[in-house]
């Protein structure tokens, strides 16, 4: 006889995430962290009286559902994927206020449970508050809209279908290859139905987070290609980390003497100072790795997606006989760039390289020349951490000195604005994780949230969060949410007068900035005061670094303003990134811009 508990379908929604745990590598632990969200009369009788009823199950009141689902996804990310949160919201607005949040996580391949609620399944009282109503079916809501951001999307019209639909949801969100946005659409009425749930569904369940084997005969065909390569690149993206491949990629290129390259994602795969380590890839890529890779003769791929901004929008590889060999756990990121394909974990397939290729060396030539590029690499980034500026401080200035102020294991994050092509370029990662830079989606709003993610994720690490006054204009609320969780982050705020990184590409595309700057006085400290924060400003290198001495000292999140010199920026490094330029304009300069664009382009390959 199966026993069953009789439950509201959110009750037994809520009792089955307590119980999910994962495990690798042989350690187990709970999947979720908790409920983030915000209730209306969507989820409050449902989920809210669910959380409520079951307390061990933490719930994280948040200013914005977009905010909860980014910190969700900054927990992801900073836990490798092995833990996460749920996100509960209300039907319309606040649901699709997660719709960004959601994208976010499935570009970046991070797993986050979505619980929106929904209309009415009984339909009989709509249309209710908030819902759009079709003229052409009743079987439509807004949630429709989290279909193509989701790696899966259902929708629970009967309580009985969560007992098929959960463990679909546990599935997808700790496979290591589909991951992303999970979300499960439920009609406020539905919530609050009562079933009797099998006792099994509500039991501790373990989900191995498997690490796949490459088969034989790709691994021998990929073996073969570096044996014969004389020029060989790593691009490590962010499935080194994921993997926790980190030593095994460190222990491979100091056997072999392969360089290494890292994607915005894969940053810290090797810590800055190991002789292999090129630093920054593509567009926003260091000197050493552009040049390695515009001859390369071999580009091994680890666990990366070949962002434009990693492939320099496919111009990086010039050589005419390059080829491909893609690690990936996806099969779908394997194949690409005509690669020789191993669809595998990083940590399995870089062992097991280094095993079959105990043999193998870079010729002395290709060694002495990746040492030279990384000393004069370093030297540049000596030199743009302390520039001297007169006036306003260079914003690599204020790189170096956070850099200088932060600890081994301490993070820095940032998303969007001139922030992470900076940092991908100048931010020396000591440990894995110590980088956390969301750019798959580069979404201004991140930032604080995600940072709230990491911290929760590891509190012994002190986080910097580095941010632009655009981005702080969007959305700096959830400091509330920093001091109600008692999670301390610091704050690095950017003032250069607007959208430095927009207004430069407007004044590349010959459109002279316009509409990126920001003329009006904004007192961000007494802002960031009012929300609960430590907040001051400085105005040289030597006062940031003594405010952000005191902000390690403190336990509340600070925020530490600086106005920079918008016109310093750091250079780009044989680089380009493709975006594409009026074709015919009034204005001279965007015909001028033309016309180099047309040029840049002819270097853009395909790879087949
Ligand atoms: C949500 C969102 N909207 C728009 C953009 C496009 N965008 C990229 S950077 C940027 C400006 C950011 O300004 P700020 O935070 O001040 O950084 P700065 O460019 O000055 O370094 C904009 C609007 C984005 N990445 N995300
Ligand atoms: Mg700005």
């Amino acid at each position: 006889m199966h026993t069953t508990r009789r439950l509201t379908t959110a009750q037994a929604i809520i009792e089955f995430l307590k119980n999910q745990y994962v495990e690798r590598d042989g350690k187990q632990h709970k999947f979720f962290g908790g409920m983030l969200g915000i209730f209306g009369h969507g989820n409050v009788a449902g989920i809210g009286q669910a959380l409520q009823q079951y307390l061990d199950f933490p719930y994280i009141p948040v200013r914005s559902e977009q905010s909860g689902v980014h910190l969700a996804a900054g927990y992801a990310k900073a836990s490798n994927r092995l833990k996460t949160f749920a996100c509960t919201s209300s039907i319309g607005p606040g649901a699709t206020n997660m719709i960004t949040g959601a994208a976010l996580a499935t570009v970046n391949r991070l797993p986050v449970l979505l619980l929106p609620g929904d209309i009415f399944a009984r339909r009989n009282v709509a249309p209710v508050l908030q819902q759009l109503e079709s003229p052409g079916s009743q079987d439509f809501s807004v949630n429709d809209c989290f279909k193509p951001v989701s790696r899966y999307w259902d929708r629970i019209y009967r309580p009985e279908q969560i007992v098929t639909a959960l463990p679909e949801v546990m599935r997808v969100l700790t496979s290591p290859s589909d991951c992303g946005a999970v979300t499960l659409s439920l009609p406020q009425d539905v919530q609050t139905e009562a079933y009797d749930y099998p006792e099994e569904l509500l039991e501790k369940r373990v989900w191995l987070i498997r690490r796949g084997q490459p088969d034989q005969e790709s691994l021998d065909r990929a073996v073969a290609a570096i044996q014969a390569s004389r020029h060989p690149l790593i691009v490590a993206g962010g499935g080194v980390l994921m993997s926790e491949a980190s030593e095994s990629l460190a222990a491979f290129v100091s056997q072999t003497g392969i360089p290494v390259a890292e994607s915005q994602a894969g940053k810290g795969s090797l810590p800055w100072d190991h002789s292999q380590s090129m630093g920054a890839m593509g567009a926003t890529g260091t000197l050493a790795a552009n040049r390695l890779a515009r001859s390369a003769d071999l580009i091994i791929g680890i666990g990366t997606r070949y962002s434009d901004f990693t492939s320099a929008s496919m111009t990086a590889f010039q050589n005419p006989r390059v080829r491909f060999v893609n690690i990936n756990t996806a099969e779908f990121d394997a194949y690409k760039v005509g690669a020789i394909p191993v669809v595998a974990d990083a940590r399995v397939a870089l062992d097991q390289f280094a095993a079959a290729l105990s043999d193998y060396r870079v010729p002395a030539e290709y060694a002495a020349e990746t040492a030279h590029l990384k000393s004069k690499w370093e030297a540049e980034v000596d030199r743009l951490y302390h520039l001297n500026n007169p006036g306003r401080p260079a914003q690599s200035e204020v790189i170096g000195a956070i850099w200088e102020s932060s600890g081994p294991r301490d993070v820095i994050l940032s998303a969007a604005g001139s922030h992470p092509g900076d940092l991908h370029k100048l931010w020396r990662t000591r440990a894995p994780n110590g980088y956390h830079m969301e750019y798959g989606f580069s979404c201004m709003t991140y930032e604080i949230p995600g940072a709230l993610g990491a911290k929760l994720a590891d509190p012994s690490r002190e986080v910097f969060v580095f941010l632009g006054d655009g981005t702080y204009l969007m959305m700096p609320t959830e400091i509330v949410t920093s001091l109600q969780e008692k999670l301390k982050i610091i704050i690095v705020l950017v003032d250069n007068h607007g959208f430095a990184s927009i207004g430069g590409l407007s004044r590349s595309l010959g459109q002279d900035g316009f509409g990126t700057k920001m003329c009006l006085p904004i007192d961000y400290v007494g802002n960031a005061q009012s929300l609960g924060a430590h907040a001051v400003k400085v105005a040289s290198i030597a006062e940031l670094k003594s405010a952000l001495d005191d902000a390690k000292k403190l336990d509340r999140t600070s925020v530490v303003v600086i106005e920079t010199d918008a016109t310093k920026g750091v250079p780009g490094y044989e680089s380009w990134w493709d975006v594409a330029v009026a074709e015919v304009a009034e204005l001279e300069t965007v015909r001028a811009a033309r016309t180099r664009y047309e040029e840049e382009r002819k270097r853009e390959r395909y790879f087949l």
